[in-house]
């Protein structure tokens, strides 16, 4: 997502520009500043909002689509004005739902939709109206910039242009430490140009937040919870207390492996430099598994391996992730998703190549957007997006403000727990893996490639907005911006920057979500509830085995199960979802401990006696 007024598209990125202040719509009489509203106003008022967003939606997010999907000047000027008019009609539908507080009777309902209103965006609006126009125009440019980012190794040669897209795949493929740095670099030098902007965007953020009440932009981001945005950011440092022992032994694992293959060149404070995980974010270490395998030849998923050989088109990849789901009971895709999506890289213009699901009617016009090339990685992504598109069609019959995840972490971890579902069995069964070995070392090797993507991530999807939450209430500085983001790396991560870095970089601005403004925690959240979901719908599913071993492939009481849930989108608080889901109303992190049991049981093995730890 470019910018945030994007109304239920980018990845379930819930905001939404797309409201205005209702022309009235029942035969009540006017209320007046003075009058007292009553909870028949305020049904009036709802349908009016839910009114307003249909009749606005298409034309803003057409605006978005057609700006991440052909990036000129001139598409950012139609996003940046679509996206000022949007966050003006939401200002002032929030600010006439004022006259609710404190009106007692007002229905269940309403009163959910009027606070589902209040968390449409992620870009809260400042009343000066030159002030959100500059904050939309921002918001656009820092999109583009990312988007049309490219690396050259000789500036005035444009054949050594390098995309995020080809410096990634330098880092998952090469183990080259002088390789891996200059791409590692290259694309992080992009981000060097945002720092200005970014600066005063995160001022005209926090203005705005606080012309609607809240402290600063984290706080508004934070209150989106059902719950008080302090408990909130507790409830994130409880879960990842929860989790930090088994990050801590897969870290001291892999950095014993990269260790041995980099002799001499690692630093002596623990920590792993960023440039060798196989990823630009050193958010997802699955690149490094042929390093770091616990049993070499014991099983053979090569998935990437498959796909190439087979020649799986972006389409065929896609086919298979709709089939799973439909494997599940929910409905095939409509047939203009596949006419309307990006699924590859356009060859003549610059596109945001980042994954994102859109809905761009809320009544069943559906789209991805990626540049899928046939790797593992874009495979899961697959089945991730789909994730968000199987969210919007399931809630497409709620009105407009209920049309939204139970919270933001819940839309990031429905395809998230589809993938869970990729075990060996199953890709045997499609065809993309050979027949799955059943032995103790199978289970490892298995839980240490999923571990690469899914525990490496963890401190990575909380530090993100923990610096973004400290930028917003002053506690980091502008002139400390890339200090604090280094400090965060370390302390969280145990990864550490390759080379010195100054306040002349924006290391933050090379990561897609920040120029977008698209929070992050969401993703946190995301990776400890998708093992919650899987652990429910293998027991729908009547399975009694180890929760590793579970998929629920083709078993329809676990889809209907998932189904209900999906169809309940933002209509009521998120604690009960999750109940009707999982029988706790709590987020829990024991589901990702028990899963990964047998694997931090091996891992411990081998770390011990070993100086693990890091300095942060
Ligand atoms: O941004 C995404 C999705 C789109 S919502 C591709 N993810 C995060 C990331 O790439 O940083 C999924 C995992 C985390
Ligand atoms: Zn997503």
């Amino acid at each position: 997502m470019k910018f945030q007024p994007r109304l239920l598209t980018m990845a379930g990125c819930l905001a939404l520009a797309a409201c205005t202040t209702p022309a009235p719509r029942s035969d009540s009489p006017p209320t007046t500043k003075t009058s007292i509203a009553t909870p028949a106003d305020a049904d009036a008022f709802v349908a009016g909002i839910n009114q307003d967003i249909r009749d606005h939606y298409v034309e803003d997010v057409a605006a978005q689509w057609v700006a991440a999907t052909y990036i000129t000047p001139d598409t950012g000027v139609l996003e940046a004005k679509a996206s000022e008019r949007g966050l003006i009609r939401l200002k002032d539908a929030i600010d006439a739902s004022r006259r609710f507080d404190g009106v007692s009777g007002i229905s269940t309902d309403s009163a959910r939709a009027i606070e589902m209103l209040k968390r449409q965006s992620a870009m809260p609006a400042p009343r000066n109206p030159a002030d959100l126009a500059e904050m939309a125009t921002l918001a656009s440019r820092l999109g583009a910039a990312y988007g049309s980012g490219k690396y050259c190794s000789d500036p005035a040669d444009p054949k050594t242009c390098r995309n995020l897209n080809q410096l990634s795949k330098v880092l998952a493929e090469s183990r080259d430490w002088n390789a891996d740095l200059e791409a590692w670099q290259g694309w992080h030098s992009v981000a060097r140009g945002m720092r200005g902007d970014y600066q005063r965007f995160a001022e005209l953020l926090n203005e705005g937040a606080r012309d609607t009440g809240y402290a600063d932009a984290g706080q508004a981001w934070r209150s989106g919870y059902d719950m008080d945005p302090a408990d909130l950011r507790a409830e994130t440092d409880r879960l990842w207390g929860q989790v930090k022992p088994l990050y801590s032994q897969l870290q001291c694992y892999v950095r014993g492996k990269l260790e041995k293959n980099y002799p001499g060149k690692m630093p002596k404070d623990g920590t792993i430099p960023a440039h060798i995980t196989g990823n630009m974010w050193a958010q997802d270490w699955s690149a490094l598994y042929p390093l770091v395998q616990p049993f070499p030849g014991v099983s053979g998923v090569d998935v990437d391996a498959a796909l190439k050989k087979q020649k799986y088109t972006p389409e065929k990849m896609v086919r298979s992730a709709e089939d799973f789901y439909k494997s599940l009971g929910m409905p095939a895709l409509p047939a203009s998703f596949f006419e309307r999506s990006q699924l590859v890289r356009p060859r003549d213009r610059d596109v945001v190549c980042h994954a994102s699901a859109w809905d761009t009617n809320l009544e069943g016009d559906v789209r991805i957007k990626m540049c899928i090339t046939p790797t593992e990685e874009d495979f899961r992504t697959i089945y991730h997006e789909l994730g968000h598109i199987y969210y919007y069609l399931a809630y497409n019959n709620l009105p407009p403000l209920f049309q939204a995840g139970a919270h933001d972490g819940f839309h990031e971890a429905i395809g998230d727990t589809v993938q869970l579902n990729l075990t060996p069995a199953y890709l045997h069964r499609i065809g993309l893996a050979g027949a799955p070995k059943e032995s103790e070392k199978a289970v490892i090797n298995a839980q240490m490639q999923l571990a690469l993507e899914k525990i490496a991530f963890l401190p990575f999807g909380k530090l993100i907005d923990e610096w973004r939450w400290g930028v917003f209430d002053g506690s980091i500085a502008p002139q400390n911006y890339n200090a604090a983001w280094w400090q965060l790396r370390q302390k969280y991560q145990g990864v550490s920057s390759p080379i010195p870095r100054s306040e002349e970089d924006f290391d933050p601005g090379a990561k897609y979500h920040v120029p977008a403004n698209t929070p992050y925690m969401r993703y946190f959240l995301a990776h400890i509830l998708q093992f919650q979901f899987q652990r429910s719908l293998c027991e729908a599913a009547g399975f009694s085995g180890p929760l590793n071993e579970c998929s629920v492939y083709g078993n329809k009481q676990a889809g209907e199960k998932f189904w209900a849930m999906l169809g309940k989108g933002g209509s009521q608080p998120w604690p009960k979802t999750l109940k009707e889901l999982t029988g706790s109303e709590q987020m829990d992190a024991s589901a990702i401990i028990d899963y990964f049991a047998p694997l931090k049981r091996w891992l411990e093995a081998q770390n011990a006696g070993k100086d693990c730890g890091w300095q942060g």
